[in-house]
């Protein structure tokens, strides 16, 4: 029996989940980390993918062409995972606010919604949304939550209007964190108003949990019985959140482990990514 060296099988076997999700990688920007999401993509299989908005930046494409062939090469791998047998599910975000017209349409075998409720093996119900609905609402929760359901409605429906105007005009979206400064005591509040803003709709919704991205921080935490699970983003913390077939989640910093695999590698065990609000 000859035995050859089949290159391939210098790789490990992919690890299989049940569910990944991943958000706000930014497509189109200088700061997303394509190389990195392929890396993940080689080692992490799932036979559903869940992606949580601001994959493509249609903001910045406007100000300037920048889709290096990584950025191909991720789009073709989408493609390719479909043809392979992977559910991929896109809930658009702020930053692909345009495919939000396409919402209930597939592309490429891509099922493009709103948002979605993903049932977890265990038969948890988790809303799934990118989350910049919610920004007005995270702004100004103090005053909304004395003003009833009409006030909290007409805050998300003034969101989605307000910042589809301002694209329509070629004017950059209007965050939060922008609002923020990116002081860090304004940060932290940011982060837990907003945590707290999706878990309560959540709750509103009879759910168990929420999936969302758009602040690029991840986390998976309880929030008075609801869990909260934020994707982060890959763009700088390069983090997903992967449901195992058991229905658990957890939280994969793929930096983390890139440097792990590393067998040259010097520096120790990396700290976990700095947490920073970025451009949303
Ligand atoms: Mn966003």
């Amino acid at each position: 029996m000859s035995h050859t060296v089949n290159r391939d099988d210098e790789e490990p076997e992919p690890k299989r989940y049940r569910t990944l999700f991943i958000s706000d990688v930014h497509l189109g920007t200088r700061g997303c980390q394509a190389d990195l999401l392929l890396d993940f993509f080689k080692h992490n299989e799932s036979d559903e993918l869940i992606l949580v908005g601001d994959i493509i930046d249609g903001w910045r494409l406007k100000g300037g062409w920048y889709w290096p062939q990584a950025h191909n090469d991720v789009m073709q791998k989408l493609l390719r995972k479909v043809r392979k047998g992977t559910r991929v599910v896109f809930v658009p975000g702020n930053h692909d606010e345009f495919a939000r017209d396409f919402v209930g349409l597939e592309f490429g075998g891509v099922e493009v919604e709103d948002h979605i409720l993903h049932k977890t093996a265990d038969g948890k119900t988790f809303l799934v949304v990118h989350g910049d609905q919610f920004d007005v609402v995270v702004r100004h929760a103090r005053w909304l939550a004395h003003l009833g359901d009409w006030a909290y409605d007409f805050a998300i429906w003034i969101n989605c209007w307000f910042n589809r105007a301002r694209r329509k005009v070629g004017l950059p979206y209007w965050s939060f964190s922008q609002w923020a400064k990116l002081k860090v005591k304004d940060a932290v509040n940011f982060i837990g108003a907003f945590e707290e803003t999706l878990a309560a709709e959540a709750r509103r919704r009879g759910v168990d949990g929420i999936v969302c991205g758009h602040i690029h921080h991840a986390v998976i935490r309880d929030i008075d019985g609801i869990t909260y699970v934020n994707t982060g983003d890959f763009v700088e913390s390069c983090t997903a959140i992967a449901e195992n077939f058991d229905g658990s989640l957890e939280l994969i910093h793929w930096k983390l482990l890139e440097s792990e695999r590393a067998p040259a590698a010097k520096t120790p065990a990396l700290p976990l990514p700095a947490r920073r609000v970025a451009a949303e």
